[in-house]
């Protein structure tokens, strides 16, 4: 692996550091073109260096010995600097290391591209030769010739670019397949996150242009309909674009979202308000959760969530999601039970719940016309566990005499860029100047919800999640 980790860095390819193993380098000339009289810098070599910063200068390449967030590692370069005798042209000048693909958290980074800055006068092809500080010998050449085109010297993304996002093979997916996605103008070298319907799937590396590709998986009874794709950067960068997936899951609509309450048969007071309380499971809020409680003493199966909508309805769906970013209280069986006063309970309705992370979207019968409906929690996806969590938990349906919900399809929004990218207004015909439409600025009142049954959850970093079911 020692060997290995230069030749994966080159492949750009991204894998853990640790400060167990010496990490080798690997280096190689690499031939560039210029025009005769353009001033500018020119890429001589590049350095593959796992585990090594390279100093805010450029001037130098060295081991990451210092304990902060990316760790600590080790490399059989201490210390490396870089020199390039230009001969005639120029005599022996200082290599600039640039990054390429940048030591961090997930990554162990270390690519680096071996620039000069210097101006040839005539067309012709130079050989150079690179001389590394421990002694290794790179060989290239420069050819010098009218109307090459430029190489990118600076940040390839500016601070006013707006990100792309794009879907090759079209914006229409089945569910249980993947969405081909393509992003260009996000942060370069960094980890983005790749949301569906507000739910992050995984994260992605960007290259040094900030673009990237990525397979996205579309899961298995993800409901039919308009979905919005989001990829944010963690510099608030941003794009997104609304696909749409064909499925036999019918989307959810009607959503009932005012008036409901809910009681339990156990909270879980000791956890902080308002999660814990069986409120917090029809709060709209799928971030809060109802726990059953879980000491002093623990509550065991089954449990029972009652929840009062406040009117009665005919129901045609139920969405279900568990209490997020810890699985722990996965519910795995259920029963439901429907009553219009509370107390007199039909239609029993067993349901069986996927682990996951994710919305579930089961559809209930038709004749169940209800105010209140009884959850039963039969048993836990992880039988050691007593308790049973809910992050969410909604029903959809029709109170008497009302028609369909218009349906909110989301809504893509616009990264809004640096107010100092806005252009001066040409002046208008009334010499009064022109009003620029903020065309950057994220549209308001979207009524966008998640809808998603999504895909599993996943925080492995290099890639993202093979479809679940
Ligand atoms: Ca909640």
């Amino acid at each position: 692996m020692a060997d290995d980790g230069a030749r994966l860095l080159a492949m750009q390819s991204n894998f853990y550091d640790t400060p167990e193993v010496t990490w080798a380098s690997d280096a190689a000339g690499t031939p560039s073109v210029t025009a005769p009289g353009r001033h500018g810098e020119v890429t001589l070599a590049t350095l593959a260096a796992p585990g090594t910063k390279a100093s805010p200068d450029g001037s130098s390449v060295t081991v990451d010995s210092i304990t902060d967030a990316d760790g600590t590692s080790a490399s059989t370069i201490s210390s490396l600097t870089a020199s390039v005798d230009l001969g005639a042209e120029g005599g022996v000048q200082k290599v600039r290391f640039v990054d390429q693909h940048r030591r961090g958290l997930l990554t162990a980074g270390g690519l680096y591209d071996l620039r000069v800055s210097h101006t040839w006068s005539h067309t012709g092809t130079f050989p150079i030769t690179v001389k590394l500080s421990d002694g290794r010998v790179l060989v290239t050449s420069v050819t010098v010739r009218d109307g090459a085109p430029a190489q990118p010297t600076g940040p390839v993304v500016g601070p006013c670019d707006k990100p792309t996002v794009s879907f090759p093979s079209g914006s229409s997916v089945r569910d249980d397949s993947r969405l081909d996605v393509s992003f260009t103008h996000l942060t370069p070298n960094t980890w983005v996150d790749v949301l569906i319907d507000d739910t992050k799937i995984g994260t992605v590396h960007t290259d040094a242009t900030g673009s990237g590709t990525q397979d996205v998986p579309i899961t298995y009874q993800t409901p039919s309909g308009a979905h919005l794709l989001r990829i944010a950067g963690p510099d608030g960068r941003f794009v997104e674009k609304v696909f749409t997936v064909t499925s036999k899951t019918p989307p959810f609509l009607n959503a009932i979202t005012s008036g409901v309450t809910a009681k339990a048969s156990s909270e879980a007071s000791n956890e902080t308000a308002p999660n814990g309380r069986a409120s917090a499971a029809v709060d709209g809020n799928p971030n809060t959760f109802w726990h059953s409680r879980w000491e002093a003493p623990v509550a065991t199966y089954p449990h029972t969530l009652t929840v009062d909508l406040g009117r009665e309805y005919a129901l045609s769906a139920m969405r279900w999601v568990s209490r997020r970013g810890n699985p722990n209280g996965r519910v795995k069986t259920l029963v439901l039970e429907f009553s219009t006063d509370g107390s007199h309970w039909t239609g029993r309705q067993p349901v069986a719940l996927p682990s996951s992370s994710y919305p579930t979207i089961v559809s209930l019968p038709k004749q169940a016309d209800a105010r209140y409906v009884r959850i039963t929690m039969a048993s836990p996806q992880d039988a050691s566990q007593p308790f049973a969590a809910i992050g969410e938990v909604t029903f959809a349906g029709l109170a008497n005499g009302h028609a369909d919900q218009p349906r909110h399809d989301p809504t893509a929004h616009t990264w809004a860029p640096p107010a100092h990218c806005q252009v001066t207004p040409e002046p208008s015909p009334t010499g009064r100047p022109t009003t620029i439409q903020p065309t950057a600025t994220p549209a308001s009142g979207s009524t966008a919800t998640p809808t998603g049954t999504a895909s599993q959850a996943s925080t492995r970093p290099t890639r993202l999640p093979a479809t679940g079911r």
